[in-house]
């Protein structure tokens, strides 16, 4: 390579960082690069998932043992502080009736995280073998009102035809999964991609490990246009210092009362109880789910006690 072709700018995207040295993609190759641009000065640090802009080094830094150097981080659509990634275009969202039993303002809540970041919520119901029939249709109509896909599926007992309707939700974007511990996460994971192979296993022997293992967050090339996360996986929990949003988006965040939005009787309604609420009346025609509306209500005290400062965009 010649020294003029090494001093170009080039752009390229982080899978990985490891000790402060990021592994950048590049056309089909990986580029080891460290930090050093102004976007440094404005507190932003380069995740795993950015689209950068970086340099090569006109001869490698043999003491970073890197080749370049990151030069600028492109805007983000989204990013995620823990774990740490930037840029996911869809959230995969499993829950499960049995072991662990899911809390609906917990899924209600990752859905609100993923809507109002700019994922688009995809739902699986995992463990339906140890589900009775009932259970999951219980489940389906609390949930097909929201819109978004949902798949039911178990994941000891893969179904050819179900793998291939997720596989075709991760062509073309960023993936990640998220959901409790032990809800089965890593064992879909691996069922879709057998070239992944992740861990998985009971909680207890999990927490050991973790012990001694950092939280890294990492990206997998599927293909060239498709990317999953490979992360432990990710909860409620690690959202919930995030969750910066105003009491006016969150009614936004809810996909299936947006078509309602504007027309309550009252122009500030906050869709609690108040008359004429469009909101209430699509509750009552079977358009929007008692306990999606409960779950709003909910999320509506929590983000009201947000002062308007600490809300951050
Ligand atoms: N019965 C049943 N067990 C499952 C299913 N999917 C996963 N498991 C089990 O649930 C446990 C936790 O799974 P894992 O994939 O590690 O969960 P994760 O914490 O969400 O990654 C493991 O023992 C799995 O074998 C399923 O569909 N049915
Ligand atoms: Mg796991
Ligand atoms: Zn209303």
């Amino acid at each position: 390579m010649s020294m003029n072709q090494s001093a170009q700018e080039r752009t390229g995207r982080i899978l990985s960082c490891i000790g402060g040295i990021y592994t950048v993609l590049s056309k089909s190759r990986e580029i080891q690069c460290y930090a050093k641009g102004t976007f440094r000065h404005d507190g932003i640090t380069p995740l795993a998932g950015d689209y950068v802009t970086f340099c090569l080094d006109q001869e490698p830094d043999q003491k970073r043992n890197a080749d370049g150097y990151i030069k600028a981080v492109h805007p983000r659509k989204n990013a995620l502080v823990r774990p740490p990634l930037a840029n996911i275009d869809r959230l995969f969202l499993v829950a499960t009736l049995h072991d662990p039993v899911y809390s609906p303002l917990a899924l209600d809540k990752m859905i609100v995280l993923a809507v109002h970041n700019r994922m688009e919520p995809i739902l699986i119901l995992n463990k339906c073998d140890l589900t009775r029939e009932p259970e999951v249709q219980a489940f389906f109509s609390v949930y097909k009102t929201v819109g978004c896909p949902i798949f039911t599926l178990s994941a000891i007992l893969p179904d050819p035809e179900i793998q291939e309707n997720i596989l075709a939700l991760t062509k073309g974007v960023t993936s990640a999964f998220a959901g409790a511990s032990g809800v089965g996460k890593s064992t879909i994971i691996n069922a879709l991609f057998p070239a992944f192979d992740c861990e998985t296993g009971d909680l207890s022997t999990k927490t050991a490990r973790g012990k001694h293992t950092t939280r890294q967050s990492r990206l997998f090339q599927l293909d060239e246009t498709s990317y999953l996360a490979d992360t432990p996986g990710f909860t409620l929990l690690d959202f919930e210092r995030f969750f910066f949003i105003s009491k006016e988006e969150l009614p936004y965040s809810f996909p299936e009362f947006v078509p309602f939005l504007g027309q309550c009787k009252y122009t500030k309604c906050t869709h609690k109880t108040e008359d004429g609420c469009a909101i209430l009346a699509a509750i009552r025609v079977g358009e929007v789910s008692a306990s999606r509306h409960e779950s709003y209500v909910s999320l509506l005290s929590e983000v009201s006690v947000h002062k308007p400062w600490e809300i951050k965009k």
